[in-house]
């Protein structure tokens, strides 16, 4: 691997993470302190396209003024009432929000995976409910290469030992089946105890991986048919990343259970929902569930600030045509090392081929050298995903950088 040089300040704040910070990540060395726009700066003033966007938490772009505007604001005047009492945000906010997406009711969360969580409760309680599945019988269905987090119940689902293994034992009534498989879902679902099938619309984690056209379609045909919930797991893939509000809308179908997070508070706190009609959401009474942080006020108004500048800026439209323009000049520079360029939007992913296996991590630090920052997944994939307010020179600079950072390792 190439070594790093970073400077003595940026050395500074690396030890004190090594030294005093569970080793739970693997960071590329850049030790960032500012962020605007598509853009952080390092310790040491150094400016950087960013090519991540917090794992698409940042959809609308580094501190966007008006979400900061929203959160200041609320800031000071009420944060937290916990779901005891209520408060003048969260009504507003709920009411916002499922105007937004088209549904009965929202359940508000905090980070992704307790989206997730929440969704196959509910999904579980529906079956016993509404299905007449038998109590404790119920079975969830999910993709293998799913991510959705780290908590116990998701990596009880996944399919890659760095998540699961050692970590055991793993919640029952959890199977998988191929991603992009319908065949294997119409097969499961002859079980007459599943509740649900969780899906990603596009394998984020997975590396981006794009299932055929039609595929929604047809899980969502088939989940109807057999009468089980279709949740859709948009924490990645939604709030316009693909150029779509959702991933679901190129194919134009409703999921019975949406989870959203990242995106929705732009960046700036954990903020997650889970979106369903009244028959799903109405099956879990008070005290049943919830969270001492879900709904509070500061997360409502910042939630409502991120969705408003989504539709305001027209981030959808953007992220699309960028997404064809990112991945058309990719493709121009004809680089040996690329493998493949897939994505849709600006949810992009590079494959790279090389005979050294540390090449696209060697690629990554020489993005960062250039002034771009991403993270290699999964070995040889790179993913490409700015933030969608990105524009059409931006990109080509990007490209640029791209273009010189893969020479030093032809
Ligand atoms: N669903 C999907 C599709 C995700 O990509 C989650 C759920 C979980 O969200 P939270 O907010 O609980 O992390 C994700 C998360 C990381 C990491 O560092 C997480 C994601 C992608 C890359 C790294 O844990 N996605």
């Amino acid at each position: 691997m190439t070594t790093s040089t970073l400077s003595d300040k940026g050395n500074y704040y690396l030890e004190l993470e090594d030294k005093f910070g569970a080793h739970n990540y693997h960071p590329l060395p850049v030790v960032l302190s500012e962020g605007k726009g598509v853009y952080l700066t390092d310790v040491d003033g150094k400016k950087y396209y960013d090519f991540l966007s917090g794992y698409s938490a940042v959809n609308q772009g580094h501190c966007h003024p008006k979400i900061i505007d929203a959160l200041t604001k609320q800031a000071q005047k009420l944060t937290l009432t916990s779901r005891a009492f209520h408060n003048n945000i969260l009504g507003e906010y709920e009411k916002y929000i499922t105007e937004y997406f088209g549904f009965d009711k929202v359940l508000p969360m905090n980070t992704g995976v307790e989206g997730g969580e929440t969704a196959i409760k509910l999904a579980r309680r529906w079956a016993y409910k509404h299905k007449g599945v038998p109590e404790n019988k119920a079975k969830v269905i999910f993709a293998e290469g799913n991510f959705w987090g780290r908590t116990l119940a998701a990596i009880s689902s996944s399919t890659d030992p760095s998540s699961y293994k050692d970590f055991g034992p793993f919640m029952p009534g959890f199977a998988t089946i191929p991603y992009n498989d319908t065949a294997a879902l119409e097969a499961a679902l002859q079980d007459p105890n599943v509740a649900a099938f969780m899906v990603e619309p596009i394998q984020g984690e997975a590396g981006v991986v794009i299932p055929d056209e039609g595929y929604l379609v047809k899980v969502r045909e088939l989940c109807t048919k057999y009468n089980v919930l279709f949740i859709a797991d948009e924490i990645q893939t939604g709030l316009c990343r693909t150029g779509k509000l959702l991933a679901c809308s190129h194919e134009n179908v409703q999921p019975d259970i949406l989870i959203l997070g990242k995106a929705l508070s732009g960046g700036t706190m954990p903020v997650a929902a889970i979106l369903a009609n009244d028959e799903i959401m109405l099956t879990i009474k008070p005290g049943e569930h919830g969270s001492t942080y879900g709904g509070n006020p500061l997360a409502c108004a910042v939630a409502i600030a991120s969705l408003q500048v989504l539709k305001d800026e027209k981030m959808a439209e953007n992220a699309e045509a960028m997404g064809i323009l990112l991945r058309e000049e990719l493709a121009k520079l004809n680089s040996p090392l690329i493998k493949t360029i897939r994505g849709k939007g600006l949810l992009n992913a590079i494959v790279i081929e090389h005979e050294n296996p540390d090449a696209s991590w060697d690629l990554c630090l020489a993005l960062r050298d250039n002034g771009l920052l991403a993270k290699p997944t999964h070995g040889d994939k790179i993913r490409f995903a700015p933030p969608l307010v990105i524009t059409k020179e931006q990109i080509l600079a990007c490209v640029d950088i791209i273009a010189r950072s893969l020479k030093t390792l032809e």
